[in-house]
């Protein structure tokens, strides 16, 4: 594989390149992580100038069908975007990237669109920095929207707030007066909060899930100091609101932007990567060292049987790291 010729074409936008850089970066085999770092190290200059923009939020909600609405508002404005889907709930099943492929007929069909389904592969708790990766090199092929659709249950929005600029938390009407555990926390992780699905009879309950989520919104920190999340009506169906939508995503960033956020924001990311694609490193490391794999079977016998505690198996297995082999 050249990956001088392949970055070279990523760079130029073309998008079947773009698609084969991803799937390097995704590979688990150590030759392709090899060319795959050597490929980032090219383009790396070449990043960091989309909007980064993730739409998070409950399976059946309406994500796909709003990226469908925003990213053919945005492609025809002249944007280019790119989507990428991550379902960290469900990497085997594939039923998003069904769903996805359907409802994104017509942002599919355009030159200026880019969409990019969840890795079909079950990956070890693998997806965060390979999603970097992928996102990354949307932007060193000149996308200038990178829109991520994930899943929002348990770890994943936390693993959304890591790789935007903007969280765009999607729920459906009714439920907004239950805002306690762990709707609270995934709250104070969203920049930009919409209520789906206010069309036909839904329209009023979504109105009134609206305003609670409004009141909610008053109680908790947003990202930037005097910037109140925004929590709007939309229907991804029929696109009512989804201008209005852009519009608050623009001014997060902006606002992001003018208090000196968005730099450090990215950074803090950048540095936390680092530190994920470490312990990922470290762990494929241990796990194909001759000695751990000899010790393995019978700690996993003593872990699973009672007869050592895990903490001290774990350490038998790291100091067989640090030994030959
Ligand atoms: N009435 C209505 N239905 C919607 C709307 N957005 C999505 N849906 C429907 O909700 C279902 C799930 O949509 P999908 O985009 O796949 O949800 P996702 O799992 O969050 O990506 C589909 O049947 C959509 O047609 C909306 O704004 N209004
Ligand atoms: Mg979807």
């Amino acid at each position: 594989m050249n990956v001088d010729q392949l970055a070279a074409d990523v760079v130029r936008g073309d998008r079947r390149a773009l698609a084969r850089a991803i799937t390097l970066v995704e590979s688990a085999r150590e030759d392709d992580q090899q060319a795959a770092a050597r490929l980032l190290e090219l383009v790396l200059p070449r990043t960091g100038g989309a909007m980064r923009v993730g739409i998070s939020g409950p399976p059946g909600v309406g994500k796909s069908t709003l990226i469908e609405a925003l990213g053919c508002h945005l492609v025809d404005r002249g944007e280019r975007v790119a989507v990428l889907a991550i379902d960290p709930s469900s990497p085997t099943t594939g039923g998003s990237l069904l769903g996805d492929k359907t409802r994104m007929e017509r942002l599919q069909a355009s030159e200026r669109a880019f969409i990019r389904p969840s890795p079909s592969s079950g990956m070890l708790g693998g997806t965060a920095p390979r999603s970097r990766d992928a996102l990354l090199l949307c932007e060193a092929a000149g996308f200038s929207v990178v829109l991520v659709e994930t899943v929002g249950v348990g770890q994943s929005e936390i693993a959304i707030a890591d790789l935007v600029d903007t969280v765009v938390l999607l729920l459906p009407p009714g439920g907004g007066d239950e805002l306690q555990g762990h709707k609270r926390g995934l709250l104070e992780r969203t920049d930009v909060i919409a209520v789906n699905k206010a069309d036909g009879e839904r329209a009023g309950d979504a109105a009134q899930t609206r305003a609670d989520y409004q009141s909610a919104a008053r109680l908790f920190a947003a990202s930037v100091p005097g910037f109140a999340v925004p929590v709007l009506c939309v229907s991804a169906l029929d696109g009512t609101g989804v201008t209005s939508l852009w519009d608050a995503v623009r001014a997060h960033r902006q606002a992001l932007f003018d208090a000196g956020l968005l730099e450090q924001r990215r950074a803090a990311q950048a540095e936390r990567a680092l530190w994920h694609a470490v312990e990922q490193a470290l762990l494929a490391q241990l796990r194909a060292h001759a000695d751990v794999q000899a010790a393995l079977p019978a700690a996993v016998d003593d872990v699973r049987a009672g007869r050592t505690s895990a903490t001290a198996a774990a350490r038998v297995l790291l100091s067989r790291l640090s030994s030959r082999g």
